[in-house]
């Protein structure tokens, strides 16, 4: 599968349907805030192996129990594509619901 470029509309679309995240410095940014430093890294594992899988990374970095996530697509020169949302979107689909209330 190829990345695919999304026009500035199509971020903003997909930003409605993701909590909390913005169009920050170029890229897509969530702060993620966990119950302990365990569940965040434990998080961080399961992300990392579908990320793999995707053939698509994460730029993040990890303090105590908060995981601070940019995606952007650096093959397309640093814009947002489909892949980055479809990364996103998965990692809003195992963030514990109940996580950092
Ligand atoms: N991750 C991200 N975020 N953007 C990319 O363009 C990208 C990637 N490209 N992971 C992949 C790896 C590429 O370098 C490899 C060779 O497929």
């Amino acid at each position: 599968m190829t990345r695919k470029t999304l026009s500035e509309q199509e971020v903003i679309e997909a930003l409605s349907t993701l909590p909390e995240w913005e169009l920050k410095n170029g890229k897509l940014h969530k702060a993620f805030k966990f119950n302990s430093f365990a569940a965040a890294i434990g998080w961080m594992v399961t992300v990392s192996i579908y990320a793999d899988k995707l053939d698509h990374h994460p730029e993040w970095s990890n303090i105590y129990n908060r995981v601070y996530v940019d995606l952007v697509t650096h093959d397309l020169g640093n814009v947002i594509s489909s892949w980055d949302i479809q990364l996103a979107q998965y990692m809003e689909s195992t963030f514990p619901t109940a996580e950092g209330k």
